[in-house]
């Protein structure tokens, strides 16, 4: 029997989309992240002793490298394998680049890795929401409303159309989901998703 009892989560996703800045950003770690090139090359797991519900004593958090990375993709799946079947919940972090195809390609497969004794449940992520990826005509589009530290109504109308597109594109592929509007930099929506993640609301 495990000595300590943990709800184990695992956060997977594309290269850059903000997997390892959210951890950080929720349970305190300091692991590296890197603006340019792939980052996470191992599998990182962290245990963090603070009771979830009544069943856990702590938390395990997995760190995975970056999904659809050429012929990396075959290296990392023994990771992603292994962190799946030991998780209870799978994060997915997505962004508001449109370039699903390796995501869905993931989660057509994940259904396989997970531990069929455990009920795992599935939250995506939408990080950095504070991108300016999205222009408009004139190029005059604000992400974000530094006073409030919250997305502009602009940005909000641009979440929920990336909301749409992902339950599209994802939906049945795995499990039911909700989508949680984050931003590790700013550390917007963290608390949210810390509370999907966990079961607490
Ligand atoms: N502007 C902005 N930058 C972010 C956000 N989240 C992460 N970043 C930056 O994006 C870069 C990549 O973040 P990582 O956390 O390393 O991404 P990752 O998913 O772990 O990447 P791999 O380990 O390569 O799979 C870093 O430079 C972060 O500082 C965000 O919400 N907004
Ligand atoms: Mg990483």
């Amino acid at each position: 029997m495990d000595l300590i009892k943990t709800y184990n989560v695992c956060f997977i996703g594309r290269t850059g989309n903000g997997k390892t800045s959210l951890i950080n950003g929720l349970w305190g770690t300091k692991y590296l992240t890197d603006p340019l090139v792939a980052c996470t090359k191992e599998l990182y797991s962290v245990t963090v002793l603070s009771p979830v519900g009544k069943k856990y004593e702590g938390v395990t958090i997995y760190d995975t490298p970056g999904i659809g990375e050429f012929s990396s993709d075959s290296v990392y799946e023994r990771y992603y394998q292994h962190a799946v079947k030991k998780s209870d919940c799978v994060v997915l972090v997505s962004t508001f680049d449109r370039t699903d195809a390796p995501v869905q390609r993931f989660l057509n497969r994940i259904k396989d890795y997970t531990d069929k004794r455990k009920s795992v449940k599935f939250v995506v992520a939408l990080n950095h929401i504070d991108s300016k990826i999205i222009t408009d005509s004139d190029g005059k589009y604000e992400p974000w409303d530094n006073a409030s530290n919250k997305p502009t109504e602009q940005c909000m109308r641009n979440i929920q159309e990336r909301i749409g597109i992902i339950h599209q594109r994802f939906d049945g592929k795995f499990l039911p989901f909700d989508v949680v509007p984050v931003c590790a930099m700013r550390k917007y929506g963290l608390e949210e998703l810390k509370s999907k993640i966990l079961n607490t609301k």
